[in-house]
């Protein structure tokens, strides 16, 4: 007998079952302490838009300090995290993503990250606010290391191209704390895989995300097949957002990628998205064109990327209109 969902789960979309999704083959791993680490995060970039992130100094304890601060928040009352909630994106969601109804079976903390101290107006313990913070400030340094690393994997004649558009006063950064919690009992039964966050690419330049040991992440191949990527929380996952592609005419790939909830065991994810100042317009650099090659896209500035972003569904290839 199959037994009907729950409305809560109802609403949302369903995703192939987990074991109809291969496992990634071979996730490219690099490891930040080897010799020619920028070669291999270029070569991961250019094939899939993605790689795994290993030896880059991060302590676990400090990780997980954020994911038990993380998850404190989000077990506490529905009444007090619905005193996060906003009507901007940021602050505390639940299921619904953007603002045009999209939507997933998770919550979430959304924070802008700007200034010395970005948390201290958040509404959240001060606990919660120093291990946000603590953890924002070396995952920034990580995203720094990462792109100068990545500049001289492309022969950049400047090794901060990249970290400098990210690193300024004004680029945008942005944190997402997402829980994707366990079904309630009876849907357990039930075998299914909901969305969690239905396929998108990123915005910004790079994310940097790290979960639990709870799988449900998925990336699209170059061919438009999906593959499960296999949890580490040791590790943290690069992924190429639409505003690297442009910044590399191409060269670099934004990866679609999704998660799937099967509500087996609850995954929690902290995501570190690095954008651009608001004026700053994305284009391809000098620095990575070869001699007489064209810009496949024309012109726009963040702000208008996001202007249009806001229109869009999740799922939609935002940087088409930005094509010649
Ligand atoms: C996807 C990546 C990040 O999570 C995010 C998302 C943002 C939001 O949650 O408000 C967007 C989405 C994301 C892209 C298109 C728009 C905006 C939801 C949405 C439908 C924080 C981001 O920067 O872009």
């Amino acid at each position: 007998m199959v037994a009907s969902a729950s409305p809560a789960l109802a609403a949302i979309p369903l995703l192939p079952p987990a074991d109809a999704v291969a496992h990634f083959p071979r996730v490219p791993v690099v490891d930040l302490s080897h010799p020619g680490a920028g070669e291999a995060i270029v070569s991961a970039c250019q094939e899939f838009g993605f790689f795994k992130l290993a030896g880059h100094g991060i302590p676990l304890h400090l990780m997980q300090r954020l994911e038990s601060a993380t998850l404190e928040f989000f077990h506490s009352p529905q009444a007090e995290k619905d005193k996060a909630s906003s009507a901007d994106p940021f602050g505390y969601g639940n299921k619904r993503i953007g603002p045009n109804g999209d939507v997933g079976w998770l919550e979430y903390l959304l924070f802008p990250v700007a200034g010395d101290d970005p948390f201290a107006l958040s509404p959240m313990a001060s606990s919660f606010r120093s291990a946000l913070l603590e953890y924002s400030q070396r995952v920034k340094e990580l995203a720094r290391e990462v792109l100068e690393l990545m500049a001289e994997g492309l022969n950049c004649n400047d090794r901060t191209v990249f970290s400098n558009l990210v690193m300024g006063e004004q680029s945008e950064g942005i944190i997402r704390l997402n829980h994707y919690p366990e079904f309630p009992r009876p849907e357990k039964q039930l075998d299914r895989s909901l969305t969690g966050f239905g396929e998108h690419t990123d915005p910004q330049v790079i994310s940097v995300l790290r979960s639990n040991d709870s799988a449900g992440l998925q990336i699209a191949l170059k061919d438009g097949s999906w593959v499960s990527v296999p949890p580490d929380h040791q590790s943290f996952f690069i992924i190429v957002g639409d505003s690297l592609q442009v910044l590399t005419n191409g060269r670099l790939r934004s990866v679609r990628h999704r998660v799937m909830a099967d509500g087996a065991k609850c995954r929690v994810s902290m995501i570190y998205f690095l954008g651009v100042a608001p004026g700053e317009k994305i284009a391809p650099l000098g620095e990575v064109m070869g001699e007489g090659e064209q810009s496949k896209y024309r012109e726009f500035t963040w702000n208008e990327y996001k202007k249009a972003a806001c229109r869009t569904r999740l799922g939609d290839d935002r940087l088409g209109q930005f094509e010649k």
